[in-house]
């Protein structure tokens, strides 16, 4: 198995763990796509294109990061994993929506994404922008109708839409597709890739404390477990576009270099961006250090992100 750096002390004690935190992860997968079958529209409703494009991408075979972050800090915070589903599946709904978009003609142009082509290769780029729009719209209807207390539906809706808007994803998009300044790529790349990638995963782990009604202490500790997982989670994507064959299903490799994109293999060279997401890693772990065995599957978590291969 290719591995992203070389690990020692707990690290290595993790890296056993492995294959069961891949298992662990694809039975809560599971659980989260029989919810999202229910949550979303039946592909024979009217007007059958659209619900058959939004689940065309949900159901393409995604890792399901997000939502399993929403419902992990919910039970590391005490809460239940059912009555974090319907926010978990919001996330993976937006999630869904952003590499929707992220894969248009005049976004990165991507013809596969999750090994399959992309929503405007199969269903035209009209029909791909619409299902995008509808999963956005979809993901806040969801929180708003499995609601059950307005006040915590309140707060996951503040933070959602805070993480994938203009200030979050959105902003980071824009970041992304702009000229690359000459001076302070480092701030720049930082910036671009908090913005874009790990808002939406740190605002994940934060819902999941929300739904658990956290402690302060308890959700300022998944805040920060969020904020370096999802930097880290970016850095070892830039370093895997930069790795993967271009046999490797998913999305095309080598593509950042191609469209000119600030990544952080660009601005530090590979060494050091794996060192980067080896000590962001590190820091994750540490910010859960409150938390007991109910934080074990964070702790997993942290190492498959910095592990992974797809
Ligand atoms: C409104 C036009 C418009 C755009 C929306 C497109 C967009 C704004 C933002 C894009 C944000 C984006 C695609 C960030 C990339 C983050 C990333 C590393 C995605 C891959 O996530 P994984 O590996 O994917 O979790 P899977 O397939 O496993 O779910």
């Amino acid at each position: 198995m290719r591995r992203l750096n070389s690990r020692s002390g707990w690290q290595a004690w993790w890296y056993i763990q492995m294959p069961d935190i891949k298992e662990y992860l694809r039975e809560v997968g599971k659980r989260i796509e029989k919810s999202l079958q229910r949550y979303l529209p039946a592909e024979t409703e009217f007007p059958q294109k659209i619900h058959e494009a939004m689940r065309y991408s949900v159901f393409a075979g995604g890792k399901r990061l997000r939502p399993i972050l929403v419902l992990e800090c919910c039970r590391a915070c005490g809460g239940a994993e059912q009555s974090a589903m319907p926010v978990a599946c919001a996330f993976e709904l937006v999630h869904t929506y952003s590499l929707i978009h992220d894969d248009l003609p005049a976004m990165d142009n991507d013809d596969f994404r999750r090994g399959l082509p992309t929503s405007h290769k199969k269903f035209g780029e009209a029909n791909a922008i619409l299902a995008g729009d509808a999963l956005l719209a979809c993901a806040f209807n969801l929180l708003a109708r499995e609601a059950t207390e307005p006040e915590i539906a309140q707060r996951v809706i503040l933070e959602l839409s805070a993480a994938a808007g203009s200030r979050g994803m959105v902003g980071g998009q824009v970041l992304d597709i702009s000229e690359v300044p000459r001076e302070g790529k480092e701030e720049y790349v930082k910036c671009l890739h908090e913005m874009k990638t790990a808002s939406l995963i740190a605002a994940a782990t934060r819902c999941g404390a929300i739904v658990a009604d956290a402690s302060a202490q308890d959700f300022s500790a998944v805040s920060q477990y969020g904020r370096y997982l999802g930097l880290a989670f970016q850095i070892t994507d830039d370093i895997l576009d930069v790795k993967s064959s271009t046999e490797a299903p998913g999305k095309s490799a080598g593509k950042d270099e191609t469209l000119g994109r600030l990544t952080y293999p660009a601005v530090y060279g590979l060494e050091e961006s794996r060192r980067s997401a080896t000590e962001l890693i590190g820091k994750a772990v540490s910010a859960l250090e409150k938390f007991g065995p109910e934080a074990k599957h964070l702790r997993q978590i942290a190492e498959f992100v910095l592990t992974r291969e797809s």
